[in-house]
């Protein structure tokens, strides 16, 4: 079963305007330890390409939009992130892309560790080996 679901975080709105607040292990399934937000993307992009081992991830697209494509190896799909206060929670050993950024889009992600080259599967192929890997040890 693919561990990618969108969470709508709740929004402390007043007459002043909104207001999002995300606290590890409350509002996020995970504790993290790194914030990190891609901005001024050109038009056309598509980045990522990878999947990771072990971390947990939130994206936001706290600005404007974007689109992430996802794939366990066995089925993929598609999430359109257009509102600041829904994110989409990604575990682990997921291949993503990100796509389809509106000029004005800030994608934000909260992370559940610090950046480590060595948690990176930047290969396709490398990546359906050691998804099946994990289906034959289950
Ligand atoms: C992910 C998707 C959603 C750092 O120095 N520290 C960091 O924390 C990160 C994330 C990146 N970098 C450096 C490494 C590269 O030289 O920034 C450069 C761009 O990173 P990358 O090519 O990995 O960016 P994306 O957009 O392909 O992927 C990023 C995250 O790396 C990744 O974890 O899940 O966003």
């Amino acid at each position: 079963m693919m561990d990618v679901r969108k969470i709508t975080f709740q929004q402390h709105g007043d007459e002043r305007g909104q207001l999002v607040a995300i606290e590890e292990l409350l509002d996020a399934p995970f504790e993290f330890k790194r914030i990190y937000f891609m901005y001024d993307t050109k038009n056309g992009v598509r980045r990522g390409y990878h999947a990771h081992r072990k971390l947990k991830q939130i994206l936001f697209c706290v600005h404007g939009n974007c689109k992430i494509h996802v794939d366990d190896g066995e089925r993929t799909c598609e999430y359109l992130l257009n509102k600041p206060y829904e994110g989409l929670f990604i575990d682990g050993l997921i291949w993503r892309e990100m796509y389809d950024f509106s000029e004005d889009a800030v994608l934000m992600v909260i992370a559940s560790d610090f950046y480590n080259e060595r948690d990176y599967i930047r290969d396709y192929d490398k990546f359906k080996e050691v998804v099946s890997k994990l289906h034959d040890t289950n």
